[in-house]
């Protein structure tokens, strides 16, 4: 993979210049929680600036797509699309290789039970970056304490708005909030989540 930071900010830029400000907050907040964990930096920061970039294509393009790369997930919401569509096309288009850059394109919308570090930290940047409008501050906090909090509490978020407006939610989702919950410690969790709260 030979394109430079600055030739992907570029890139990324003209294709959505809308999305660009989010983009950007996800970039600098995956930079930081990259930083803060000792996660491969550079590979965070990749994935950071790609992961929407299949946002804005067309409905049916995406729905073609998936026909073979993922059939189940045209039974589910559209919002879900742009994950999976995103990472085949940045393999096509730009030759990247790398599983964990590319898985944490794919699963960034709803997670992934055994997702690395690098998946992770994007989740999480792209759910708590600056330019999020939601109240996200407990979010921030534990994603601060650990990466595995902070995904259980985004997930947590999104599961909590996804009811709020009878929308389903994605069985990945629920797999990924429960299976770091049983691995990080129901007690601990909660307990960290009410002394955070307290701030
Ligand atoms: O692309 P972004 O707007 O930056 O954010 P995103 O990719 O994390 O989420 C896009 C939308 O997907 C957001 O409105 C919430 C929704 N979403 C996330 N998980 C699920 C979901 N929608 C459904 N129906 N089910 C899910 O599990
Ligand atoms: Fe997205
Ligand atoms: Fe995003």
């Amino acid at each position: 993979m030979s394109l430079s930071l600055i030739d992907l900010k570029r890139i990324i830029k003209a294709k959505n210049p809308n999305r660009y400000k989010h983009i950007l907050g996800t970039f600098e907040t995956a930079t930081y929680l990259a930083k803060r964990h000792q996660v491969d930096e550079y590979k965070c920061q990749v994935a950071a600036l790609l992961h929407d970039y299949a946002k804005n294509e067309q409905l049916n393009e995406m729905q073609e797509l998936l026909k073979t790369l993922e059939p189940d997930l045209l039974n589910h919401s559209i919002e879900l699309f742009h994950g999976p569509v995103g990472a085949y096309l940045i393999e096509k288009r730009f030759n990247i290789k790398d599983e964990d850059i590319l898985n944490a394109i794919k699963y960034h919308v709803t997670g992934h039970p055994n997702m690395n570090e690098v998946a992770k930290v994007v989740y999480i940047a792209d759910y708590i970056e600056p330019g999020r409008k939601h109240n996200v501050s407990i979010q921030r906090q534990l994603a601060d304490i650990s990466l595995d909090m902070g995904v259980i509490s985004c997930s947590e978020g999104t599961m909590n708005f996804l009811n709020s407006i009878n929308e389903s939610i994605h069985p990945l989702t629920l797999k990924t909030y429960q299976t770091l919950l049983k691995h990080v410690g129901v007690e601990t969790y909660e307990i960290t989540k009410n002394n955070c709260k307290r701030h």
